[in-house]
């Protein structure tokens, strides 16, 4: 039996992943009332299959308690936050839910933590929790890493696709939790050893922080001497050796807005593209600002509170808002303003700032000049409706004439 412990954006998902592949899985998880909504039949967040694979997992068994279970495998899918000032992983979450699994956990259980970390912090900061509690390691206890790496808004199908990276001390334990992971996952799982595993993940979301932070100067400096970035982002992208991502509005989500500071935190002196790169990205936000300014002055608007942005959430079709550049934008603009201006996001049902619309057509009956932070699929169906509005296109995905982009 499998005892995933936390159910929140990858553990949930993780768990209903193995549970309907016939995989003996109990999900734990110390907010109860998380673990009640579950086991009154409903998911937690929004995301596409996750209702089916729920019920899928329910009909296959799986259970959702707060105790930790005493059994042979635990996949820790906690939080894994940076700490602001030093820019360095905080492994709080994962130490003490180490801590608990060590209080039920047999001799010879495997604890592999999924939660993204940087490379040594399982050295630094789990290996000593394992063996103050008194149990040899590679003994008592193992340990592995085996990040996850699907994309929200696609991950049901990313888990059942995706090629996986296990990190291990020893090459059996590595190959015991290939197996696991092998009931549900079709990709290519490289077995390695902890420290790569923990570095790979890092690296990957810090490749496309710096991907997206590069296209971001270049929309700036395309702004500045009156260039068109996506038809030179396009033109260059048919090059065979060249990918550049696309600029846009910041950087959220809890991943690659936050991952790429691991490195700089752990390597300062060191990761200096990595740190100018977010910096570029978090200063996005109020570049739009000024943008908006901009095209104000150009347009003969002089009321701010005549502005909205359309879009809390940190990207397109997903109700996730953590980091959201919208959500920065606010926060900056609070300095400047009396009043924040005019939101709406289809997938933000409740009130979670001031001047929040819940319904497309008052929000646009409200505002002259439409902020587009957020390509959800509704306002790219519905761009009719921004006809007779002042529009700045954060994402060059509304294609009506005269639209501003940044
Ligand atoms: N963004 C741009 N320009 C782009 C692409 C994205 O500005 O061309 C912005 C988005 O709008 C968003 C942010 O970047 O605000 C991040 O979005 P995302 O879709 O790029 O990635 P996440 O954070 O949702 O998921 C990432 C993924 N990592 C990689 O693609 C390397 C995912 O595979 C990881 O599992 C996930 O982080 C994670 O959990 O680490």
């Amino acid at each position: 039996m499998v005892n995933v412990i936390g159910l929140g954006y990858i553990g949930l998902p993780t768990a209903l992943m193995l549970a309907s592949h016939g995989v003996e899985v109990i999900g734990t998880d110390y907010n109860k009332t998380l673990v009640e909504t579950l086991n009154a039949g409903r998911t937690t967040f929004k995301e596409d299959g996750l209702d089916e694979l729920f019920e899928a997992a329910v009909k296959a068994g799986i259970k959702f308690t707060t105790e930790y279970q005493v059994t042979d495998t635990y996949i820790v899918s906690v939080p894994t936050p940076y700490d602001k000032y030093t820019k360095k992983v905080d492994p709080a979450y994962v130490i003490s839910a180490v801590r608990d699994v060590l209080k039920v956990c047999p001799k010879g259980a495997t604890i592999v933590i999924e939660s993204t970390i940087s490379p040594g912090t399982i050295d630094r900061h789990i290996r000593g929790v394992i063996t103050d509690a008194g149990f040899e390691l590679g003994k008592d206890v193992h340990i592995a890493h085996a990040p996850e790496r699907i994309i929200p808004g696609n991950m049901v199908y990313e888990l059942l696709h995706n090629n996986r990276t296990i990190g291990a001390d020893e090459r059996e334990i590595g190959e015991a939790i290939k197996k696991i992971y092998a009931s549900f996952c079709g990709g290519e799982i490289v077995v390695t050893d902890i420290k790569t595993a923990e570095m790979t993940k890092v690296v990957e979301n810090t490749f496309r922080a710096v991907n997206i932070a590069f296209a971001n100067e270049l929309a700036k400096i395309c702004r500045h001497d009156n260039m068109n970035v996506y038809e030179i982002i396009r033109i260059c992208n048919m090059h065979p050796r060249v990918n550049i991502l696309q600029p846009g509005p910041g950087v959220g989500g809890h991943c690659i807005s936050v991952d790429p500071w691991f490195l700089v935190g752990d390597y300062p002196g060191l990761a200096k593209v990595i740190d100018e790169s977010m910096k570029t990205n978090d200063g996005m936000p109020d570049f739009v600002l000024n943008r908006v300014y901009q095209v104000m002055k150009k347009e003969g608007l002089t009321d701010i509170s005549g502005v909205g942005l359309y879009g809390l959430t940190y990207k397109e079709n997903v109700d996730d808002m953590r980091e959201s550049p919208t959500l920065q934008l606010l926060a900056s603009q609070r300095h400047h303003l009396a009043a924040p201006l005019k939101t709406y996001d289809p997938y933000i049902e409740k009130d979670v700032v001031e001047n929040q619309y819940h319904d497309l057509d008052a929000f646009l009956d409200a505002v002259d000049l439409v902020v587009v932070m957020v390509k959800h699929d509704e306002i790219i169906n519905n761009q009719e409706k921004l006809k007779g509005k002042v529009v700045l296109d954060c994402h060059n995905v509304i294609d009506l004439p005269g639209v501003y982009h940044i």
